[in-house]
């Protein structure tokens, strides 16, 4: 199928001018513990959710675990030589919560938040500037054994643990996200179990989503307390979710999804509020009583920056009768007291993970959160694709996904012009890596990762990337 996302073939005139980034864009590469480190039951590491969950027959595909994954915690100075040769600014990782503070609770394990030393160093010897993340889904499993995020508690465990790494990283690092894609733990772990912990309540996973916003608020106060100078933000996941027809039923469906994905956080997060239509939309799952006075001037405590992570966009039709929902979709749900609504396909070209390749949501998702939110700096922490790749010769010549970066990049800077402060983008991801649910059989990285032998090898869109990042910008082809 031809992507119109493409740059034009070898041979053809592409007119499209040279774009160039502002001064100073950080243009950079993103991973997870989980999904790339491997040695999970080394130097003190516990287990999180992802290890319970990935153990269990039939959660994820193939039966496959993040045990050895990418094996970066053997490889982290290999692997960060690499991020230096492809002249990456910044790295965003994430921090393994049972790695250095295993049961989630009590003093911190010095062997794991020595391996972040070292990659910190490692990185700020490179001149690569370190950006991390503290909470990438690895819920310590002994929390969740306590009620996981349903449970109040788990906010209060997530700020001691903020404050341990600010502790020990603090002096070095400048940049530091809270909570990666909050819908994700909230609705996909609680909400339709597709994700650890597995579970399916709809109750439970608005409480979820409650408690790591709390969790955030907090950990935002305690890292400022630990590190007044550090640039604390937040990462949602974000989509323009568009009614499928001018239909007052599609429009109310749109809006019901774009409630649920996005202002469930954006709201609470930047506004100090639910959406007043929001929560009559989950009247009949839960009473908000999960709420306590003062919650939402915590969740909503002041940030220095906001990470917005855009892959595609929701085309969503109100119910049909009697209809079955789209497969994806199907019950449990991950979208309650609106179970029914149906997404819609619109034939447009997809990536390997069946999403829509949409470059213009990604313009429109930043406008809305500088035009409705904030004036922020604002970073996408996350952007990228899944396609299926081939080794030839020792080579990978992934022109799908260096067409999908080309594209969102034209994208990005679209925004800019349009007045948005987006200081910086995060490829997702620097490497192929445990995919969650998919194991394995999802490659979104830009260095192609043998899982058999642990070989890198840059992907054609990595050497693009890095020529993007030299240039500060897009050439004319
Ligand atoms: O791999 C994930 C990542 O962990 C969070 N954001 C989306 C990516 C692709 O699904």
């Amino acid at each position: 199928m031809s992507n119109p996302a493409s740059p034009p073939a070898a041979g053809v005139v592409d007119d499209r001018p040279p774009l160039t980034f502002p001064p100073g864009f950080l243009w950079g590469a993103a991973t997870a513990a989980y999904q790339i480190e491997g040695a999970a039951a080394e130097g003190g590491r516990t287990p999180s959710i992802w290890d319970t969950f990935s153990h269990t027959p039939g959660r994820v595909v193939e039966g496959h675990t993040g045990d050895v994954a990418c094996d970066h915690y053997h490889r982290m100075g290999s692997d960060v030589a690499l991020m230096a040769e492809l002249g990456l600014k910044s790295y965003r990782f994430s921090v393994s919560w049972p790695r250095v503070q295993p049961g989630g609770t009590g003093p911190a394990n010095a062997e794991g938040l020595d391996f972040y030393r070292r990659l910190v160093d490692e990185l700020l010897g490179h001149g690569i500037e370190p950006w991390l993340t503290l909470y990438h889904w690895d819920l310590p499993q002994p929390l969740e054994d306590a009620g996981g995020w349903p449970a109040r508690d788990s906010a209060a465990r997530f700020a001691d643990y903020a404050t341990l790494v600010a502790d020990a990283l603090g002096d070095r690092v400048r940049y530091w996200t809270t909570l990666n894609e909050p819908w994700c733990s909230a609705f996909l772990g609680y909400g339709s179990g597709v994700h650890a912990p597995g579970r399916s309540d709809g109750a439970d996973a608005v409480r979820a989503g409650h408690h790591l916003m709390l969790g955030h608020g907090l950990a935002v106060q305690a890292l400022r307390a630990a590190r007044p100078t550090a640039e604390v933000g937040v990462t949602v996941n974000l989509y323009p979710v568009t009614p499928a027809t001018d239909a007052p039923a599609d429009v109310d469906a749109a809006r019901r999804i774009d409630g649920l994905a996005n202002r469930f956080f954006l709201d609470p997060l930047l506004r100090g509020s639910y959406p007043a239509d929001l929560m009559a939309d989950l009247a009949g799952v839960t009473d908000f009583g999960h709420v306590r006075d003062g919650d939402l001037a915590t969740i909503s405590t002041p940030l220095d920056v906001v990470g917005v992570n855009y892959y595609s966009r929701h085309v969503v039709a109100a119910p049909v009768p009697g209809a079955e929902p789209e497969p994806y979709w199907r019950a449990p749900s991950c979208w309650p007291g609106s179970e029914d609504v149906r997404f819609v396909t619109r034939g447009v070209p997809v990536t390997d993970m069946n999403w829509e390749i949409d470059a213009p949501g990604l313009v429109e998702t930043l406008r809305r959160v500088h035009e409705e939110y904030t004036d922020l700096p604002l970073y996408v922490t996350e952007n990228g694709s899944a396609f299926v790749d081939e080794v030839v010769d020792g080579q990978v010549d992934d022109v799908d996904r260096l067409a999908y970066f080309d594209a969102h990049l034209r994208a990005a800077h679209e925004a800019i012009e349009a007045g948005v402060p987006l200081r910086g983008y995060f490829a997702w991801s620097l490497m192929d890596n445990f995919e969650w649910a998919w194991g394995y059989t999802k490659r979104f990285g830009m260095v192609h990762v043998d899982y058999d032998s642990q070989v890198r090898i840059p992907k054609s869109s990595a050497r693009w990337y890095a020529e993007v990042i030299r240039r500060n910008g897009l050439a004319a082809q």
